[in-house]
C-alpha cells in the first residue's frame, strides 16, 4: 500500500474518532465506542488478551473450529467452490484451521478477509501465502459496519461469511440484527453465515476473562485514553482512572468502564472541549453481550437466515452456528 492511499484513510479515521469522542463524552452517562480500542497498541494488547489463561473465548472457539471444521464445511456446501469471507479478520489466526480443512476438501479456495486495518490484512495475506499457498487471498480494506460489498461470485460458487470471535457481542441487540440483515441482503441462495458467540455462564468465569490478574485488559481499556491524548491532544491522566468490569445480568452483558478516581477536568483541544468527571463517575467503554443457548439461532432467524447447525464445546461456553440463505 502506498502513502497516497493510506493518508486520506487516516484523515477520515481521525474525523470519525473526533465525532465519536465528542458524542460519547458529552453524553450522560459518558461512553466511548469499543472500536476506538484498536489502534496499533490496542490491537497488540488484544492479541495478548487472546492468549491469557482467563480469556477462554479465543481458545474455546479455536477448539470448536479445529474439532468440527470438516462438518462445518460440509454443511456450508463447499463442494461447489467456496469463497470464505471473514468480517473483522484481523490476523486471521483462527481461520487457518478452516482454510486448511477447505483445501483438503477441494483444490481451490478463495479467502476474502475484510478488516479496517491495512496492517492486519497485510500480515494475514503474508502468512497465508506462505503457509497455505493453495488459498487465493483477496483482501478488502473495509469497515463492515458502514459498508459491505463483496466481489461478484461465479454462478456455481457459494459464499461462506465468517463472523466469529464473538465480535457481534459488541453491538446492541438491535444493531446486531441490523448488521446481520445487511449481510443477508448481500448473499444469495445457498450462501451461509457462520456466527461465533460467547455464551452466558457463571459470573466468576466471565469477570476473570475481562479482569485478568496480568492486568492486560486493564491496559487495553486505559489505552483508549492514551489514544485520545495522542490523536486529539487530550490531557487524560491515566493514573486518575481505574479499569472496572461489571456483569450486568439483566442485560446479559459484560461492561467495561474507566472509573474516575477523583473529581477532575479533562481538556480535549482538537474538539475545543472541556469535560468534568466526578469521583466514581465512569466512562463506559464496552459491552460484550453473552448469549443464551439458542440465542445465535434466534438472531440468525430474525436476520433472515435458516439456522442449520450449531457446534459447541463440552462446557457450553461458546457456540459457532451456521445460518443459510434458503
Ligand atoms: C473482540 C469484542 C470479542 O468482547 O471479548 C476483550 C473484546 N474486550 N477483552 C470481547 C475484548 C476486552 C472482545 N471482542
Amino acid at each position: 500500500m502506498t502513502a497516497q492511499v493510506v493518508l486520506p484513510v487516516a484523515d477520515a479515521v481521525l474525523d470519525q474518532v473526533a465525532a465519536a469522542v465528542r458524542t460519547g463524552l458529552t453524553a450522560r452517562p459518558k461512553s466511548l465506542p469499543p472500536w476506538l480500542f484498536y489502534d496499533e497498541a490496542g490491537s497488540l494488547f488484544f492479541e495478548q488478551i487472546t492468549e491469557l489463561p482467563s480469556y477462554y473465548l479465543t481458545r474455546v472457539e479455536r477448539g470448536i473450529l479445529a474439532a468440527y471444521s470438516r462438518s462445518i464445511l460440509a454443511q456450508a456446501g463447499d463442494k461447489r467452490g467456496l469463497r470464505i469471507v471473514e468480517l473483522g479478520a484481523g490476523s486471521a489466526f483462527k481461520t487457518r484451521v478452516l482454510l486448511q480443512a477447505a483445501i483438503r476438501r477441494q483444490s481451490s479456495v478463495v479467502y476474502e478477509p475484510v478488516d479496517v486495518s491495512i496492517t492486519a490484512l497485510e500480515a494475514a495475506c503474508q502468512s497465508i501465502d506462505r503457509d497455505l499457498p493453495e488459498v487465493q487471498v483477496v483482501p478488502r480494506v473495509m469497515d463492515y459496519t458502514r459498508e459491505l460489498k463483496f466481489d461478484s461470485a461465479g454462478a456455481s460458487e457459494r459464499r461462506l461469511v465468517l463472523y466469529i470471535g464473538s465480535s457481534v457481542g459488541n453491538f446492541e441487540p438491535n444493531e446486531a440484527l441490523h448488521l446481520l440483515r445487511r449481510v443477508r441482503s448481500r448473499l444469495r441462495h445457498g450462501d451461509g453465515l457462520l456466527l461465533g458467540v460467547d455464551l452466558a455462564k457463571d459470573e466468576d468465569t466471565l469477570l476473570a476473562a475481562y479482569d485478568d490478574p496480568e492486568r492486560v485488559t486493564a491496559a487495553f481499556n486505559l489505552n483508549v485514553l492514551t489514544r485520545l491524548n495522542r490523536e486529539l491532544g487530550a490531557d487524560f491522566d491515566l493514573d486518575a482512572f481505574a479499569h472496572r468490569v461489571i456483569w450486568n445480568q439483566a442485560a446479559s452483558r459484560i461492561e467495561m468502564h474507566l472509573e474516575s478516581q477523583a473529581d477532575q477536568a479533562v481538556h480535549i483541544p482538537a474538539l475545543d472541549l472541556r469535560i468534568h468527571l466526578a469521583q466514581g463517575e465512569t466512562i463506559h467503554t464496552e459491552n460484550s453481550y453473552k448469549f443464551p443457548r439458542g440465542g445465535a439461532e434466534a438472531l440468525l432467524s430474525a436476520a433472515g437466515f435458516t439456522p442449520v447447525a450449531s457446534w459447541t464445546d463440552p462446557r457450553h461456553w461458546f457456540a459457532v452456528t451456521l445460518g443459510q440463505v434458503e
